[in-house]
């Protein structure tokens, strides 16, 4: 009996299988055939697929799922920074560790788990962390999938320090989209941002919709907590909904940059664009035993 899905829906299934280099996935199913596949490597989602088997989030052909770099694609969790600022790698360990299932998670809300499969990681501060970033936390992620396709990723982190630390995270999530040039997001507007590509300056954005031209690589500050990202030529919109997350990255690395990009293809920055849930520009400071909660909902609907 697979113990989560009776959890949540009977006709659910939780799979556990292992990749190539022997890290465990898991595999959600929904009754409808939708699935999702997160990796203990990172505890990445690599895989959010519809219930006709059409893939939503990008991979690079060029992917290395070699550990512990993250696999180029699908949703790498970036804690405890989004960045490359002083002795932790760029965006932070918690993506190139090895995470463990909870079998025994503290209770999320109802809503939760209910007509859900979903399967809890767990993540806690090893020794090797700790000289790099000298904070104790365990990070408990929820990953589930809805009876109707919906992908939802929950973050609980708590400091079990014996002092204060502050932290920035980011799910950095590749949607594949059918072709750049024919996507915009719409839920920035009016909104500051910082432009990693002018040193990180400050600018209001002035547009009605963000369209792509070329390199985009910003971080929109305080947004709504509903996000869209249409799909022209698809006639599909992503909906990012999203709590405890005030930012969102926005990134499409282009020619140039892509063809810098070793787990990249040169022309594949025109079918993906990364909009990410956030905490950037305000990192989160949690006291001894205090614990933060961010949530992310992905859902996809046709749009004419
Ligand atoms: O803003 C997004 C960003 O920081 C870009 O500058 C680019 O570096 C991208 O993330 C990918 O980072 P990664 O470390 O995954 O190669």
């Amino acid at each position: 009996m697979n113990p989560s899905a009776a959890a949540g829906d009977p006709r659910a299934i939780v799979e556990i299988t292992k990749d190539k280099n022997g890290i465990d996935q898991v595999v959600l199913r929904n009754p409808r055939g939708a699935s999702v596949q997160v990796s203990l490597h990172g505890g990445q989602v690599l895989s959010w697929k519809t219930d006709r088997g059409e893939e939503l989030l990008f991979t690079s052909s060029k992917a290395i799922f070699k550990p512990p770099a993250a696999v180029r694609g699908g949703i790498p969790i970036c804690f405890p920074q989004f960045g490359n600022r002083g002795s932790l790698e760029q965006h932070g360990f918690a993506r190139n560790k090895i995470w463990v299932i909870d079998d025994n998670p503290p209770p999320l809300h109802p809503n939760d788990s209910g007509g859900k499969a979903y399967t809890d990681l767990l993540l806690k501060s090893s020794e090797e962390d700790l000289k790099a970033w000298p904070h104790r936390f365990e990070f408990r992620l929820r990953v589930s999938l809805s009876a109707d396709g919906y992908l939802t990723m929950i973050s609980r982190i708590r400091n079990i320090n014996c002092k204060p630390f502050s932290f920035s995270i980011a799910y950095h999530t590749y949607f594949a989209v059918s072709d750049i040039s024919e996507v915009r997001v719409e839920g920035l507007e009016t909104l500051d941002y910082l432009d990693n590509l002018c040193q990180k300056e400050r600018f209001t954005e002035q547009g009605d919709a963000l369209t792509f031209e070329s390199e985009v690589d910003r971080i929109y500050l305080s947004s709504s907590d509903v996000i869209g990202v249409f799909d022209h030529e698809k006639k599909r919109t992503f909906v990012i909904r999203k709590e405890g997350l005030p930012d969102v990255v926005v990134w499409n690395p282009w020619e140039r940059k892509s063809k810098s990009l070793i787990d990249f293809g040169d022309e594949e920055y025109k079918q993906m664009l990364c909009v990410d849930g956030a905490a950037i520009e305000k990192p989160i400071t949690l006291k001894p035993g205090e614990e933060w909660t961010g949530r992310l909902e992905l859902s996809v609907v046709p749009t004419l």
